[in-house]
């Protein structure tokens, strides 16, 4: 059954808003050409940026306390991928799938891979799952995985690790990434440093099997489901751990991981520095870890975690070579809404940065001036940079209006017809 958007239709979309479009475009350039910016190169660069979709983030998400199920939900990784090239059709740049295992494990990789590429879709990484037990499991994760008292639930745990990466191999996924749940509830229950030694000891397993071209990203998690303490806390932590594993493995930055005022932009410049920023999960928080959809809260935090990482593209940090990915739980919206906004707002703060005036913003630190520091970022933070991202969308073939493409599409109404709820979909929250 093919539920694909009617290239007719974004064309016919795209009509309505095309002058409007160039006009605002137009005076933008000009703007822009008074700071000596070329609206062309940043236009490009917009339509260069990829940022992955995690399979999960197209379920609608719950919390602990319940999940509303969304009409239309896709029951299986082939609808998943379904909605993700709507995703794609529409936004342009976001080609790249995260699956999770064992939730999306195929039957059958080669049709997978298949079904995939006939969409223009490619599979960027894969990430284990042993914070929870599956159907068919033989020991449980309840007090931990990877860093389990037992060692035979450490090995289980590892294996699985390794299946993942057998089947990344095949589907040809760039990076690995491993999350675990393992910690404590409270003080006591664990001890604090042979947990870590033994998460530590799996990781080294699960290194030796990785893949030549393969990396290792592991992600740190203040608290949750561990209310006390978690094995992998912090990015002091992760980064030590990653140094220990070796060259092929990183630290991977989840922006609903740290404590509420934390300066994750300047973590994302320690990694830089010390060459362990791996990978990036987008999203966006009040209190913790609230998966909400990407720069709906904290637009300017995003912006200057990309002015972080801009800076390194810029100068050409060795090794500097970051995966991006949204990882976002939808409870209230339709998942499909927030995935295409937030990708289109991970390009913003993008282009944003990269209207910093690095010369004076150089100049105004050497000269100890706080006041055109600040400025030479909220000149850029406040640029509205919204006709550059419109402009690389419909460039690259997707719509000048996502949002009301797809929903003057009828999509979300023909996939609830043809897909009937079911108890087994996986949405996750990591
Ligand atoms: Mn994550």
């Amino acid at each position: 059954m093919a539920f694909e958007l009617d290239s007719e239709h974004i064309a016919d979309e795209n009509h309505k808003g095309i002058e409007a479009l160039q006009e605002d475009y137009e005076h933008l350039g000009r703007q822009l050409a008074r700071r000596s910016i070329d609206i062309e190169k940043l236009t490009v660069r917009a339509m260069a940026f990829r940022v992955a979709i995690p399979s999960w983030g197209v379920g609608t998400g719950g919390t602990r306390f319940a999940r509303f199920p969304g009409p239309g939900e896709p029951r299986n990784i082939f609808e998943k991928l379904e909605d993700c090239e709507v995703v794609f059709t529409l936004v342009r740049s976001t080609p790249g799938i995260s699956l999770h295992l064992p939730w999306d494990r195929p039957d059958s990789v080669a049709e997978l891979c298949r079904f995939a590429e006939r969409r223009g879709l490619s599979f960027d990484s894969t990430n284990s799952n042993t914070f929870q037990d599956q159907p068919d499991q033989k020991l449980s994760y309840k007090f931990g995985s990877l860093a389990h008292t037992d060692a035979a639930v450490r090995r289980q745990a590892i294996e699985h690790n390794v299946e993942c990466l057998e089947i990344g191999a095949k589907l040809g996924v760039r990076a690995h990434t491993v999350w675990i749940g393992d910690g404590s509830n409270f003080p006591g229950q664990i001890h604090l440093r042979e947990s870590l030694s033994r998460y530590l000891d799996s990781l080294r397993a699960i290194y030796r099997e990785l893949p030549g071209d393969c990396r290792l990203f592991i992600e740190h998690k203040l608290y949750e489901p561990a209310f006390y303490a978690t094995v992998l806390e912090s990015w002091g932590t992760s980064y030590y751990c990653a140094s220990e594993l070796g060259d092929r493995a990183f630290s991977l930055v989840d922006l609903g991981h740290h404590a509420p005022c934390t300066n994750i932009e300047q973590i994302v410049a320690r990694l830089i520095q010390f060459g362990k920023l791996g990978g990036f999960h987008f999203n966006d928080s009040m209190y913790g870890d609230d998966d909400l959809d990407a720069g709906s809260i904290k637009p300017f935090q995003l912006f200057l975690v990309f002015n972080e990482l801009v800076d390194a593209e810029l100068e050409g940090v060795p090794g500097f070579d970051p995966a991006y990915m949204l990882d976002q739980s939808h409870n209230v919206t339709d998942p499909i809404e927030s995935l295409m906004t937030s990708a289109i707002e991970v390009v913003r703060a993008y282009i944003q940065a990269h209207l910093v005036d690095r010369a004076r913003l150089a100049d105004a630190r050497a000269a100890n001036d706080p006041v055109i520091a600040l400025n030479s970022l909220k000149d850029a933070f406040n640029t509205d940079v919204r006709p550059i991202l419109a402009m690389a969308r419909h460039r690259s073939g997707g719509a000048i209006d996502p949002v009301a493409v797809y929903r003057s599409s009828g999509y979300r109404q023909r996939v609830a017809r043809a897909r009937p709820a079911s108890a087994r979909l996986g949405a996750g929250i990591i």
